[in-house]
């Protein structure tokens, strides 16, 4: 009999459990886990029981395969049981229900970081599992399950006293060409090491500087120090355009209209080099006054981006209603968009939308060749994210530039083979 084969078989997988409520679908699975090499397999007809199964077992079983509709607990509540009892165990989910609730149920086991490794169709087949099995197995997922950040125990005060000390400094992120790879430009990002807790996350410090009023002087050092470095580069002749975040709050302050134009005169760097990333997550109060701070920006020659497009709210409504030059897409609509369609069909038609809307593409969060690959398909202009470049002091821009360099072939070789 195959499950008594001594060797480990490839996937390497020990023991699992069948979670399913008909007999007939459950046997069938057991069988196939049994000839795919799986010493152990437990079975439970539905939720409910599996957990109890489960709460008996000394160790846990290192996969659950999981029908989804059941009768007493179906198999999204035992997803949800198990991130209440924190059993990080890897599931594949068995089911042939339809692709929005599949997305779902992916989205769901995302949102409580449980690693689901995949979807398998009814009736399983064995080439299909035997397949799962092993990606399962040799999954980074499997491996390490990424942990929740916490916040830090940072105060108003300590941030005050960062701002105070020129503690915030500025790491550059490029943006490149999708067809050629060459660099348009960098975005530039603020960081904040603190002398006891460390690297401070800048989700966390930008929140705190937005609640605690600090968010206009920390924008005015982040934009002294890159406009310093700009220049510095104009010097040696490099001028690539500078992307600034901008928090909305800001857009209530008509003054700071003439703050970020004479900075950026001060320096001697062209309006049109600057583009300015405002963020559409949090909500404007005053609308009037902010549709009047960014309409005077962009008469200025400022280039103005929509971040993050795609996590906020009324995106169309600002779209239609605000002078974007450029629309930003989130990453989570890039990354692995190749691998899951609910998220390349939401790519495609904000990438079309912009070409319409005649704004400049801009796709964050590029990590992998595939992600690459599909963004060149769906003719996207800019890019930026790990695959490229991580962001990096100025000190390290030469360095980066001259091995970027020898990878153009390879970046470009994509846009001719797609
Ligand atoms: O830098 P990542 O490297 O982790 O940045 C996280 C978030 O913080 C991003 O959404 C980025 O837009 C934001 N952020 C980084 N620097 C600044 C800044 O100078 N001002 C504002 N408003 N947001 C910033
Ligand atoms: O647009 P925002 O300003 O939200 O985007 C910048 C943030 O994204 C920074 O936190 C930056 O460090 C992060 N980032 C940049 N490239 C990548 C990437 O390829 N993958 C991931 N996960 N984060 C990225
Ligand atoms: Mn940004």
């Amino acid at each position: 009999m195959p499950y008594l084969k001594q060797a480990l078989p490839v996937h390497g997988l020990q023991s699992l459990m069948v979670v399913d409520d008909s007999p007939v679908q459950r046997a069938h699975a057991v069988q196939l886990c049994r000839a795919a090499g799986v010493a152990l397999v437990y079975e439970a007809g539905n939720g409910l029981e599996a957990l109890e199964q489960l709460a008996m077992l000394n160790l846990l079983p290192d996969l659950l395969l999981v029908d989804l509709h059941m009768p007493v607990m179906d198999g999204v509540e035992l997803i949800t049981q198990l991130h209440e009892r924190d059993w990080k165990i890897p599931m594949l989910i068995v089911s042939s229900q339809q692709t929005s609730i599949l997305n779902a149920v992916d989205e769901l086991a995302r949102t409580l970081n449980l690693p689901l490794m995949g979807f398998l169709a009814k009736p399983l087949v064995a080439e299909r599992l035997e397949l799962a099995l092993q990606r399962v197995h040799t999954s980074p997922l499997h491996a390490t399950p990424a942990q929740p950040r916490h916040a830090l125990p940072i105060t108003s005060g300590d941030l005050c006293e960062a701002l105070d000390r020129q503690q915030i400094h500025v790491y550059y992120q490029p943006k490149v060409d999708i067809r050629s790879g060459l660099l348009k430009g960098m975005e530039v990002l603020a960081r904040w090491t603190h002398p006891q807790l460390g690297f401070v996350p800048p989700d966390q410090f930008i929140a705190l500087a937005e609640k605690e009023h600090l968010i206009h002087d920390l924008t005015l050092q982040v934009m002294e120090q890159s406009l310093s470095q700009a220049a510095a580069w104009k010097a040696q002749g490099f001028v690539p355009q500078l992307a600034i975040n901008l928090s909305p709050l800001l857009l209530e302050c008509p003054l700071i209209v003439n703050t970020i134009t004479d900075a950026t005169r001060q320096h001697g760097i062209a309006t049109e080099q600057v583009v300015l990333e405002i963020t559409e997550s949090a909500g404007v109060e005053h609308l009037g006054r902010a549709i009047a701070v960014l309409t005077r920006l962009r008469l200025h020659g400022f280039g103005l981006s929509l971040d993050d497009y795609g996590t906020g709210f009324s995106s169309m409504q600002q779209l239609a209603r605000l002078p974007f030059t450029e629309l930003k897409i989130d990453r989570s609509f890039v990354h692995e968009a190749n691998l899951r369609r609910n998220l390349s069909v939401i790519l495609e038609s904000a990438l079309d939308m912009a070409r319409r809307l005649e704004l400049v593409s801009v796709a964050e969060g590029i990590e992998t060749m595939d992600d690459w690959r599909l963004l060149q398909r769906y003719g996207c202009t800019v890019g930026q994210g790990y695959l490229i470049a991580k962001p990096m002091p100025a000190s390290e821009m030469p360095q980066w530039l001259r091995s970027h360099k020898l990878r153009l072939p390879q970046l470009r070789a994509a846009a001719v083979a797609a």
